[in-house]
């Protein structure tokens, strides 16, 4: 391997070892690495080719990746030898991990999950390709001045990224606007303006090698480079004008998380990788089978929420148009190939276009929608409309084009049956399917927590990341005094790694001994950060009254960002910044209180956080969480659960056991009832003397000194309207904490609930997810042969 590495310094970078800085050393050596992947990617590829075996096409807009050596290197179980290849080269391989940019190619939950999918599906050997775009900018970064979040353009292709492959022979024309004609009973589209969407390959490795697939991401740019005529009359910036606006197609991932964007752009970025992907699907399948009508056989297209929900009516044109088969089979050829997965309950985030905005962007797909709904109304007449009062939903018309339609948790698949879809599911019953939500225990506990894991492989095996169900091996340990001692000790060192980055990034002295309590995820309403900040300045309050108490040592730890155009997500964001100065330099509560807020929240300070957490924060008011998958990672990784029975909570906790987890608040038909009676925040806050305390405190303005009206929005809306509930199941909340600070004050019992939610929570592993998808929805198999599915 040093070889290889001194080769790519060389011959890939061009540098000497003695001029190498730390970027010339890590692409070095992650080229080499990715060099590792090439031949079993190859034979894989030639593996599905020659079997002619059905692929899976999983279409996101987001894939939420992280950083990559690491991962990789531990895939091909390379890790050692690739420390020990840079030691001998003097180099420092921690340090080179930690130089790689995160490729924060997505918001949160629905891209990371789409990241666990795709180490999954080649670790199980499924064939499969992930597709997407490749956003110049990813999301944004996060900083804090005077405690408001700014946001700041990400760059991670500032650098060159050392994990892909160009394929500028890959290039598919997409077009948008003009008009359609139609002749002889046929229609052809004038578009009026195209673009070209180039693939950049990266292989997906699976665990130990076996297997890899392919993460196709498509780049826009213009037909004609620029304009030779315009650049030679001097008109610099009309020469390139076509080149700017064909380029910002793939500018810039949308940082807005399940909240809508009426953007045209959003629309075209959505068309543009949906587009570019089943063309170049369909070219493959062209090239071994003869008959399109095949193609359900071979291709199960995946839709990642609505955002790739435009695939049915494009499919549809392809056979109409192109291969002159009736609109009628051509709907029911295209759902037969077609699957799509719901994330989200909350009405804004439920996607809409205006009509006449997509009939200007896409008028020929506009008419096949048109068509679509006239088939379904002619079906099932009355059925829910796509088009009504001037919009389409999306949502309706991905479900009436998919054959499976998913919920991602047992409780959201529920809701999604009596709620958005109600009536949908009533004319087609067993359309609907659940696929609990997984994360890939490679990288979240095998990767971020070699402390733990190694623990865990001196007692039950290497085995258990590629069959995370072996964890139950675990569970007779839970009495044994000398594990749980163990057990600790793995989570008091992720502990004290984390204090150490605190301190070095935050200024803030934290104490391992501490509970560690985090909340990381988005910055939203319905997740309750708010409810967080108020419980701990409420925490507060009593300790500073009565310091000598006996309290449980708590730090609190928040992570995550705003849509930057989310004014409460903001507001949320200063007010526990400024609760933090405060409470941070009260030297009454100095050893018992602290509150940290990194900046920029990504998915490499979650695989340091999340190991050292005691308490994981769920607190999502009921029915609004369509699953979470930090919640799984916590759980995973030793820390037990504060949470409202909302989500994948709810299975967490049946899994985990219900005496090892901390549940409280309203369920989810109770926030419903509650909500039909006026006034019920009022009500409850006028009940809770401690929640009025902490109000009137940020209304007078004991957290902003200089400015007491700051937060009078934030409490004014609490106190009248709260239609998340903060006010009703705060005080149910407080308490579940302090019961969470008894147990905390016993380490042996709280360890020993620790290790139950360890070892009880094999089957959150998104390799159990995919396994459902393949059996349920997509109709595939692992093309690594029995063994694999017999683990199914
Ligand atoms: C983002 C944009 C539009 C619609 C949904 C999302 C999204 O990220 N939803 C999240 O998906 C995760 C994966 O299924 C879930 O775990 C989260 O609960 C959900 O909010």
């Amino acid at each position: 391997m040093k070889d290889e590495i001194l080769a790519h310094l060389r011959y890939s970078l061009g540098k000497d070892a003695g001029h190498a800085s730390v970027y010339d050393w890590r692409m070095a050596l992650s080229l080499s690495l990715r060099d590792r992947m090439v031949d079993p990617w190859f034979r894989s590829t030639q593996a599905s080719y020659e079997k002619r075996v059905k692929r899976v096409y999983y279409l996101s807009m987001e894939f939420l990746i992280g950083r990559l050596v690491e991962d990789i290197a531990a895939n091909l179980g390379l890790v050692d030898e690739a420390r020990a290849a840079m030691a001998d080269l003097g180099q420092d391989y921690d340090l080179l991990v930690k130089d790689e940019p995160d490729a924060a190619l997505g918001n949160g939950g629905l891209g990371r999950l789409a990241a666990c999918f795709m180490d999954s599906l080649a670790t199980l050997g499924i064939p499969a390709m992930g597709y997407g775009i490749r956003y110049e900018h990813g999301l944004f970064e996060q900083d804090f001045v005077e405690g408001k979040q700014v946001e700041k353009a990400e760059t991670w292709l500032a650098q060159r990224h050392a994990w892909e492959f160009e394929r500028p022979e890959v290039s598919y024309q997409i077009n948008f606007g003009g008009h359609v004609q139609h002749q002889d009973g046929k229609a052809k589209w004038h578009p009026h303006e195209t673009v070209l969407a180039t693939a950049y390959d990266t292989p997906v490795i699976g665990w130990q090698g076996k297997w890899a697939n392919t993460l196709r991401l498509w780049s826009a740019r213009p037909q004609t480079e620029f304009d030779l005529a315009s650049f030679n009359r001097g008109d610099y910036l009309a020469a390139s004008r076509s080149e700017a606006l064909a380029r910002t197609i793939s500018r810039v991932l949308y940082p807005d998380d399940t909240t809508e964007t009426g953007k045209e752009l959003r629309l075209k970025q959505e068309y543009f990788f949906t587009a570019a992907s089943l063309q170049d699907l369909l070219r493959r399948f062209l090239s071994d089978h003869d008959n399109i009508r095949d193609l359900p056989e071979f291709a199960a297209i995946q839709l990642n929420d609505t955002h790739p929900a435009i695939a049915g009516p494009e499919l549809i044109r392809i056979l109409v148009d192109r291969h002159g088969l009736g609109m009628v089979e051509s709907i029911e050829l295209a759902r037969r190939c077609l699957g799509y997965t719901n994330h989200t309950l909350l009405p804004e985030a439920l996607e809409r276009w205006p009509e006449w905005l997509l009939g200007r962007v896409l008028p020929r797909h506009l008419e096949i929608i048109r068509a679509i709904e006239d088939s379904q109304q002619g079906q099932h007449p009355g059925s829910p409309r796509i088009l009504d009062h001037g919009n389409v939903n999306m949502g309706e018309l991905a479900f009436i084009m998919a054959h499976k339609v998913n919920g991602v948790s047992a409780l959201h698949t529920d809701l999604v049956k009596s709620t958005v879809f109600a009536d949908l599911h009533r004319i087609h019953p067993t359309r609907i399917v659940n696929q609990t939500n997984g994360i890939t225990p490679r990288r979240w506990l095998h990767g971020c927590n070699p402390a733990l894991s190694t623990l865990i492989t001196r007692e039950i095996g290497d085995a258990w990341p590629a069959d995370l169900d072996q964890l139950r091996g675990l569970r007779s340990l839970a009495g044994d005094k000398g594990f749980l001692t163990e057990f600790r000790a793995a989570k008091r060192t992720n502990k004290e790694r984390l204090s150490n980055w605190v301190s070095e990034h935050c200024g803030v002295a934290i104490d391992p001994d501490a509970m560690f309590d985090i909340q990381i995820k988005r910055i939203h309403e319905y997740k309750r950060q708010h409810m967080n900040i108020l419980e701990t300045i409420a925490l507060w309050n009593d300790m500073h009254a009565n310091p000598t108490a006996g309290w449980t040592p708590r730090v609190k730890i928040f992570g995550g960002k705003a849509a930057p155009g989310y004014h409460v997500a903001k507001e949320i964001i200063h007010l526990i910044n400024d609760v933090a100065r405060v409470i941070n330099t009260d030297p009454v509560t100095r050893d018992l209180l602290k509150i940290v807020y990194p900046p920029n929240y990504n998915v490499t300070m979650a695989e340091m956080l999340i190991p050292a957490a005691d308490l994981s924060e769920q607190i999502s008011t009921a029915g609004k969480e369509a699953s979470g998958t930090g919640n799984m990672k916590f759980a995973l990784n030793g820390a037990l659960t504060i949470g409202t029975l909302d989500g994948a909570n709810v299975e967490i906790r049946e899994h985990v056991g219900a005496e090892n987890f901390f549940l409280f608040g309203l369920t989810a038909e109770e926030v419903v009832e509650r909500r039909k009676h006026p006034g019920y925040a009022r009500a409850a806050i006028e009940q809770s003397p401690r929640l009025q305390k902490v109000l009137a405190q940020i209304a007078e303005g004991r957290f902003a000194p200089q400015d007491p009206g700051r937060y009078h929005g934030l409490v004014g809306n609490l106190w009248d309207h709260d239609h998340f509930l903060v006010s009703c199941d705060f005080d149910s909340y407080f308490d579940t904490q302090r019961r969470a600070d008894e147990a905390f004050k016993n380490p042996a019992t709280w360890s020993a609930m620790a290790l139950h939610n360890t070892a009880n929570v094999g089957w959150f592993s998104s390799d159990r997810t995919v396994q459902g998808y393949a059996r349920d929805i997509w109709h595939v198999r692992s093309a690594l042969g029995a063994t694999l599915e017999q683990s199914a």
